[in-house]
C-alpha cells in the first residue's frame, strides 16, 4: 500500500501488530485524539470566517486571555473522550485542576494530558498553532483517576503527539516505535501518512529562541547564543534564527530541518515559561524517538519527576549535538 493511502486508522492497527500485548483501547484511543483533532481542524481553518476569532474575555488558570478557539478546542478534546471508557482522568492547560471522568461513564486504564491549542496568541494573526497531547498508564489503585496518575515522569509516557494547524494540517506521533506523521486531506477527512519514521538530523543549523529576553538570560544562556551567531566555516555557524513563537510550529520545523528550540529560565520566568506534563514531555518524547534529546539544561526533561499539575521547565529541544552542547555552556563546561 503507498504510504500515501495509508490512514492513521490502518497505521495504528499495524504498529499494534509490533505489540501483541497491546489491546485495541490503545488504538482506539489514538484514534479519538484524530478525530477531535479533525474536527478542530475545521474550526481553525475557518476562524477567520466565523465569529470564533479573539477572545472570550474570560482568563484560564495561567492567568491568559482565553481566546474563542482555546476554549473550543478543550471542550471538543474533553467531549470527545470524556465517554470513551479508555480514559481514568484528563488534565488540560485550560483547566486548573484534574479533569475527572462523569459519573456515568466507565473509566479506562489511560490519562491524557494535553494543551488543547499552543500558540493561541498567534491565532488572529494566522499563524500555526498546535495541540499537544501526552498519553500515561492509569497507576492509581481506585477506579477513577488521580493527580498521581498525572504527576508521572515523561519517560513513563505510553504515547506522545502533537497536531499542527498550519498550512496544511498534520499529526505527529509516536508510541514508543519510532515517529510518524500524518497529513489530513480535508477531501476525505482522513489522516494519511505523509512522513514515515521523522529522524531530526544529529546536529541543525537553526536556532529558535525569543532573543527579546537576551538581557534576562543567565549569563551562559547569552554566551551559547553569542556561540551560534559567531562566523565559524568549520562548525556551520552562524546559525539561522527562526522563531515563530508558536512552539509547535517552531518544535515541528527544527524536527523536519534540525537545529535546536531554547525557552530558557530568565528573571520573569525563573522557572521557564513552557509547561512540562503537556508541552516538554510529550515533545521530549518525540523528539528522543527521532534521535534527538531535550533538557532543562542540567537534566534530562523526560526524567524530571513532576511535583505540579501546571509546573513549568525551561526547556532545550532539538538536535542531540545541539542540545548537549548548550547543556555544556549552561553547566560551564566551555570557556
Ligand atoms: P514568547 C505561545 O504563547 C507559547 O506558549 C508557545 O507556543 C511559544 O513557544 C511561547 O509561548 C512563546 O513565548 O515569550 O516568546 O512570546
Amino acid at each position: 500500500m503507498p504510504p500515501s493511502l495509508v490512514t492513521i486508522e490502518r497505521h495504528i492497527i499495524e504498529q499494534q501488530k509490533e505489540y501483541p500485548q497491546a489491546t485495541g483501547e490503545f488504538s482506539a484511543l489514538l484514534y479519538d485524539i484524530a478525530f477531535a483533532a479533525k474536527l478542530i481542524a475545521r474550526e481553525v481553518n475557518k476562524a477567520g470566517l466565523v465569529d470564533i476569532l479573539g477572545f472570550t474575555g474570560e482568563e484560564n488558570v495561567q492567568g491568559e486571555q482565553v481566546a474563542k478557539l482555546d476554549e473550543f478546542a478543550n471542550d471538543i478534546i474533553f467531549k470527545a473522550l470524556d465517554h470513551t471508557g479508555r480514559l481514568c482522568c484528563m488534565a488540560s492547560e485550560e483547566v486548573k485542576d484534574i479533569i475527572p471522568i462523569p459519573e456515568q461513564f466507565k473509566c479506562g486504564k489511560y490519562v491524557l494530558l494535553y494543551d488543547p491549542l499552543d500558540g493561541s496568541s498567534n491565532i488572529d494573526a494566522n499563524v500555526s498553532i498546535g495541540t499537544i497531547f501526552s498519553i500515561h498508564r492509569k497507576i492509581s489503585s481506585g477506579e477513577r483517576g488521580t493527580l498521581e496518575d498525572c504527576l508521572q515522569p515523561g519517560y513513563k509516557q505510553v504515547a506522545a503527539g502533537y497536531v499542527i494547524y498550519g498550512s496544511s494540517t498534520m499529526l505527529v506521533y509516536t508510541a514508543g516505535n519510532g515517529v510518524f506523521g500524518f497529513t489530513l486531506d480535508p477531501s476525505v477527512g482522513e489522516f494519511l501518512l505523509s512522513h514515515d519514521h521523522i529522524q531530526i538530523p544529529k546536529k541543525g543549523s537553526i536556532y529558535s529562541v525569543n532573543e527579546g529576553n537576551y538581557f534576562k538570560w543567565d549569563e551562559n544562556v547569552r554566551r551559547y547564543i553569542d556561540y551560534v551567531k559567531t562566523p565559524d566555516k568549520a562548525s556551520g555557524r552562524p546559525y539561522k534564527s527562526r522563531y515563530i513563537g508558536s512552539l509547535v510550529a517552531d518544535f515541528h520545523r527544527n524536527l523536519l530541518y534540525g537545529g535546536i528550540f531554547l525557552y530558557p529560565a530568565d528573571k520573569s520566568n525563573p522557572n521557564g515559561k513552557l509547561r512540562l506534563l503537556y508541552e516538554a514531555n510529550p515533545l521530549a518524547f518525540i523528539v528522543e524517538q527521532a534521535g534527538g534529546y531535550a533538557s532543562d539544561g542540567r537534566q534530562r526533561i523526560l526524567d524530571i519527576v513532576p511535583t505540579e499539575l501546571h509546573q513549568r521547565t525551561p526547556l532545550f529541544i532539538g538536535s542531540y549535538d545541539d542540545v548537549k552542547q548548550v547543556e555544556a555552556f549552561i553547566q560551564g563546561q566551555v570557556e
